[in-house]
């Protein structure tokens, strides 16, 4: 089925990573999001790939020029981030007359989980969750079929809720043309409501699904994606290393001696890591990033070009591109009283859900000697810190 992928949102709540690099192109296990996506979507029987991409555009364009995916890619620009509806508009005139899927381009699924979607006719894809009132929660009537999505409603009508994955009927591109909601945007979400107000669309259970809006739905993204990979080594590792569980090494890398790396782990192209450092799961290490001696890292992204030299730990964390911890940085994962880390998102301090975590640094920080910084401070893209400093609010 020919499928639709968005990825053309600018991902603000993920900032500072997304400040020049959209979202669908952040790192997960490898490669990008967005590359999950549409890899997962092929496998369930997508013929052909139509990608919307906006923010920062290239990037997303250059991966899949050079990607060989298998099936047809149509780049469509979305030039005004004007809603969900807009951006599958902009992607109609590509579209034949017959029935197409849309999926969100930072989302992940299981394949298992879209064929049964893409095969369903029309159907939008359902996860059961136990706070539904936060998300799109969707309503059936008495068959089964939906009847409705209803956003964030404080008395839910039910505990499932809209996955950002669709098949809509042909009838549908004609309908595209909402109108702008109470947020300002055109929402594909009332595209499906008229859908389903003219045929039944089916509600399909989905067994996993994670939205990557938020920093530690990255590292979540990539505990989930690195825990499928399966030991391939094919960079150098010393004899001198000690290498346990699943663990990728690409061509290029370097293992030193005294290293010891508990997968999942991934070590992408020009990584080093060592001598004596130590790289536990789930970690993915971007291409030439650096692990330095009596080093710690511990299920953390260490982006492309980052080092964290010499007598650091880093943990639960996630670092972005050029990034350099200056000698015995150490950041703090865990509170004393065990409650859940927070993190700001769009200037506002929120619920991570987790007891670990710890910062999220945007690009080409650069930490001086013996930096601290405490759980869910956030450090925006060119920050530095002096030799010494306690770092316990975000800069
Ligand atoms: P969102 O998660 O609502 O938006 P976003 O990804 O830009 O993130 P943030 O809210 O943090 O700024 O979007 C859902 C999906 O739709 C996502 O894959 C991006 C895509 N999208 C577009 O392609 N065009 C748009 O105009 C919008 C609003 C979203």
């Amino acid at each position: 089925m020919q499928t639709v992928v968005l990825a053309a949102g600018e991902g603000t709540r993920m900032r500072p990573l997304t400040a020049d690099r959209p979202k669908p192109m952040l790192p997960v296990a490898g490669k990008p999001l967005v590359a999950h996506t549409v890899e997962t979507a092929i496998e369930a029987g997508a013929s052909r790939i139509v990608l919307v991409v906006g923010y920062e555009a290239e990037a997303v364009r250059a991966y899949f020029q050079d990607a060989e995916i298998g099936v047809p890619v149509t780049f469509v620009s979305q030039e005004r981030r004007r809603g969900t509806a807009d951006a599958v508009a902009a992607a109609a005139p590509e579209l034949d007359d017959g029935p197409f899927a849309v999926l969100n381009g930072d989302a992940l699924y299981e394949a298992d989980d879209l064929r049964t979607l893409l095969e369903a006719g029309p159907a939008v894809g359902s996860y059961r969750v136990d706070n539904p009132s936060e998300y799109g929660v969707l309503a059936r009537d008495e068959r089964g079929y939906l009847e409705g999505v209803i956003e964030k409603p404080a008395d839910p009508p039910s505990n499932l809720i809209n996955t950002g994955a669709y098949v809509f009927p042909a009838s549908s591109r004609e309908r595209l043309d909402v109108p702008e909601s109470e947020r300002g945007e055109r929402e594909l979400t009332d595209v499906l409501q008229r859908a389903c107000e003219s045929v039944d669309v089916e509600v399909v259970p989905v067994e996993r699904w994670l939205d990557v809006g938020r920093p530690w739905e990255l590292l979540e993204a990539n505990e989930w994606k690195l825990a499928e990979l399966e030991t391939g080594v094919r960079g150098s590792v010393h004899p001198d290393a000690t290498i346990t569980g699943d663990v990728v090494i690409e061509e290029g890398a370097e293992i030193e001696p005294g290293v010891v790396i508990e997968g999942p782990a991934y070590v992408s192209s020009g990584a080093t890591v060592g001598p004596n450092a130590y790289v536990r799961g789930a970690t993915y290490l971007g291409p030439n990033a650096k692990v330095g001696h009596a080093v710690e890292v511990k299920n953390s992204v260490l982006d492309s070009g980052s080092s964290v030299g010499h007598l650091s730990y880093l943990g639960d964390s996630v670092v972005g591109r050029e990034v350099n911890f200056g000698a015995g940085t150490d950041v703090a994962n865990l509170r004393h009283d065990g409650e859940p880390i927070e993190l700001t998102v769009k200037g506002e301090r929120v619920s991570t859900g987790r007891r670990k975590f710890g910062v999220v640094c945007g690009d080409r920080v650069k930490t001086g000697i013996d930096t601290s910084i405490d759980a869910g401070v956030r450090l925006d893209a060119d920050t530095t810190t002096g030799p010494g400093e306690t770092v316990t609010r975000d800069r």
